[in-house]
């Protein structure tokens, strides 16, 4: 630890959001917040008890009445001395009162601040301070039930019996690179394999979840792309259930994207309606149509709407690599209408085979879990995984004790930098500047 982090400053922030509210919290942490304490309160609160307080500024004046809590360190959030005061949520009030602190000797904290004091005190590592943000960003019910799983340490418990493992198996390898001799080698060179074949099925096994999990952060991204008229708009309020977009007859109705965020099974997803693909005249058709193209090379999953009754034709702009859906709506014009192998005939007028819809959307976008439990990982933790992973593959090959060795190493070294044991300051400094400030 570096000693300026020895000698912190003792921070100060509005942690409740901005704007007016029933309730407004300054939390303060730091060895000062028992002296701020008894600057504004006139004495220290009993530890972790709920006080009535009247918050004073540094001329005594009164500026409000409310709860104080003391957290004394080790026990509280940050691992440092914490004081937060509760007091009367107007924004001006708010302010006077986040000033007597600053006047009683706090700073005013940065972004994601009093999460890195509590990853520096060991409160938290890397992986549970992200999932702090995910879950106050979590965008469905699945998402927040993730990150609270990384939060309580489920995710890194499952990168630390990883690493158990490789500890352990480390540990042999350094005593073979010591005793050499031919015997002794071939009995260990079987362990050693047994050992790093269930390490990386362990290994795929939490890439596979964190996968799953890393489609819950970012949503998925879902197109309806198709000629005009086809129902694509009419499709987007079915999977909305709200009447989002313009319905028309006419050819030509959607001109923009509309963006609808929805949930299906509790999956974030970005469904995205667009203007119908044809040759327009119209200036202000041809740029929607030039939109749609846009959307189409960031999808996802691309749901090509057809007409039942009609064969269906080739959809220009389609990019090649999106899961895609064919789609043939209006059913109920046509019930006796059989759709070409492998797509999916439906009507967004009565709803009916909404529900085969929505499954193969979550299928096509690689969602398999049902209900299990899955990490919410970030980018950061795939590729991390991922090379781990790599150099286990490589070190199957390795006949070379001290190359197999050094693999193991990078591969230990991967899984530290996701707990955060291994990581650079600008790493955490990257990580933290995305918090809000007072988290
Ligand atoms: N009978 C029937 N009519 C439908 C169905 N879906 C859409 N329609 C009708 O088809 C017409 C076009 O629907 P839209 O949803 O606006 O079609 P669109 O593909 O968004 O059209 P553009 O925005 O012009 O590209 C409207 O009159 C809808 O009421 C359906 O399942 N059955
Ligand atoms: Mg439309």
């Amino acid at each position: 630890m570096p000693s300026d982090e020895l000698e912190r400053d003792t921070i100060a922030a509005i942690a409740t959001p901005v704007g007016r509210g029933g309730i407004g919290v300054v939390r303060i942490s730091g060895v000062r917040a028992p002296d701020i304490a008894r600057r504004l309160l006139g004495e220290v609160p009993p530890a972790r008890c709920a006080s009535l307080k009247t918050f004073r500024d540094a001329t005594g004046a009164a500026l409000d009445e409310g709860i104080a809590i003391y957290f004394p360190a080790p026990h509280s959030y940050t691992g440092e001395p914490v004081l937060e005061l509760q007091g009367h949520g107007g924004p001006l009030l708010m302010q006077s009162v986040l000033a007597a602190c600053l006047d009683a000797g706090a700073r005013l904290a940065e972004p994601g601040e009093y999460t890195r004091r509590a990853f520096l005190e060991g409160k938290l590592d890397l992986a549970q301070a992200e999932a702090v943000a995910d879950l106050i960003d979590a965008a469905s019910r699945e998402a927040a039930r993730s990150a609270l799983r990384s939060l309580s340490g489920a995710f890194s418990a499952a990168i630390g019996t990883l690493q158990t493992g490789l500890v352990e198996l480390r540990a042999l390898t350094e005593a073979m690179l010591d005793f050499p001799e031919d015997d002794v080698d071939a009995l260990h060179r079987d362990d050693a394999q047994r050992r790093l074949s269930a390490l990386r099925r362990s290994l795929d096994d939490v890439l596979a979840k964190s996968r799953q999990g890393s489609l819950l952060r970012s949503g998925i991204h879902v197109v309806l792309a198709g000629r005009p008229n086809v129902g694509k708009s009419s499709l987007l309020n079915r999977l909305a259930g709200e009447e989002r977009a313009i319905v028309t007859p006419i050819a030509g109705t959607t001109r923009d994207a509309l963006r609808e965020p929805i949930q299906i099974e509790g999956v974030p997803l970005v469904v995205v309606d667009t203007a119908g693909l044809r040759a327009s005249a119209d200036l202000v058709e041809s740029l929607g149509i030039e939109r749609t193209q846009r959307e189409l090379a960031r999808a996802d999953v691309v749901i090509a709407v057809f007409e039942a009754g009609t064969a269906g034709d080739a959809l220009e702009g389609l990019p090649p690599d999106a899961r895609r859906i064919d789609v043939y709506n209006k059913l109920d014009l046509f019930p006796h209408f059989t759709p070409p192998a492998g797509a999916l005939a439906l009507s967004a007028k009565t709803g009916l085979g909404l529900e085969t819809l929505r499954r193969a959307i979550l299928e096509a976008a690689g969602w398999s879990s049902a209900g299990e439990s899955v990490f919410l990982a970030r980018e950061r933790h795939l590729r991390a995984l991922e090379s781990a992973r790599e150099h286990l593959s490589t070190a199957v090959n390795e006949r070379r004790w001290e190359l197999f060795a050094e693999e193991l190493r990078l591969a230990h070294a991967a899984l530290g930098a996701i707990t955060g044991e291994f990581s650079a300051d600008d790493l955490l400094g990257e990580i933290f500047s995305r918090f809000c400030v007072g988290k």
